[in-house]
C-alpha cells in the first residue's frame, strides 16, 4: 500500500464523510449566531443519515462523485461532492482535503486561505466574511444588515441618484406653484384694499 493511500485510508476511517465539527463550533463562538451543517453541506443534519444529500441515500453515480471529492487532498479545479453545497465544495476545491483537515485546529485561518475574491451569492459579502460572521454564504439576504444596504446602496446607486434629482425637481415645482399661489392672493387682497 503507498504512503498515499495509507493516509487517504487512514483519513477516510478517522473522518467519516466531511462532518469537521470544529469549524461550525468555531463559527458560532466566533460569530454568536447559530449554524447548523448547511452551512457547507447539502442537508442542515450534517453528511452521516439517510435523508436527502446524506450519504446513506447516494446513488451509484453520486457514490463516484463522493469517492473523486473524497480523493481531492490537493487544491482543484472543481469538487463536485454531493454531500456538500457550493461553499463546501468550494472550500474543498480552493485548499484541498488535506489542508482542510490540518485547519481544524485554527478554524479561523480558513477565511484567511480562502481569501475574499469569492462570494457565491452575490450580496457583497465574500463567503470568507460570511463565514466568520455566521451567515449563510448561499443565501443572497442573509448577511449583516449594514452590509446588505450598503451594497445594494452601491448596486442601484443610478437609481437612487435619480429618484433624489425626481423628488428635488418635484419639491421645486411645488414650492412654485405655492409661491406663484400666494403671490396671486396677496395681489388679490391689494386690489380688494383699493
Ligand atoms: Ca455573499
Amino acid at each position: 500500500m503507498t504512503s498515499a493511500l495509507r493516509v487517504f485510508v487512514f483519513l477516510s476511517i478517522a473522518v467519516p464523510g466531511y462532518a469537521h465539527h470544529e469549524f461550525q463550533t468555531f463559527v458560532q463562538a466566533h460569530s454568536g449566531r447559530p449554524v447548523n451543517c448547511a452551512m457547507c453541506h447539502t442537508s442542515a443534519d450534517g453528511p452521516e443519515g439517510t435523508g436527502p444529500g446524506q450519504i446513506g441515500s447516494l446513488d451509484e453515480l453520486e457514490r463516484e462523485r463522493l469517492n473523486r471529492a473524497r480523493a481531492a487532498f490537493d487544491p482543484s479545479p472543481v469538487v463536485d461532492s454531493p454531500i456538500l453545497n457550493d461553499f463546501g465544495n468550494l472550500i474543498v476545491a480552493r485548499l484541498g482535503k488535506r489542508r482542510i483537515l490540518e485547519l481544524r485546529s485554527n478554524p479561523a485561518v480558513l477565511a484567511t486561505e480562502l481569501g475574499n475574491e469569492s462570494d457565491l451569492d452575490r450580496d457583497g459579502i465574500p463567503d470568507a466574511r460570511e463565514y466568520l460572521e455566521g451567515t449563510h454564504p448561499l443565501m443572497r439576504h442573509h448577511g449583516a444588515p449594514l452590509s446588505l444596504f450598503a451594497h445594494e446602496l452601491r448596486a442601484n446607486a443610478f437609481h437612487v441618484v435619480m429618484l433624489g434629482l425626481a423628488t428635488i425637481i418635484t419639491l421645486y415645482g411645488l414650492i412654485s406653484i405655492l409661491r406663484g399661489f400666494a403671490l396671486k392672493m396677496q395681489a388679490a387682497a391689494n386690489a380688494e384694499d383699493h
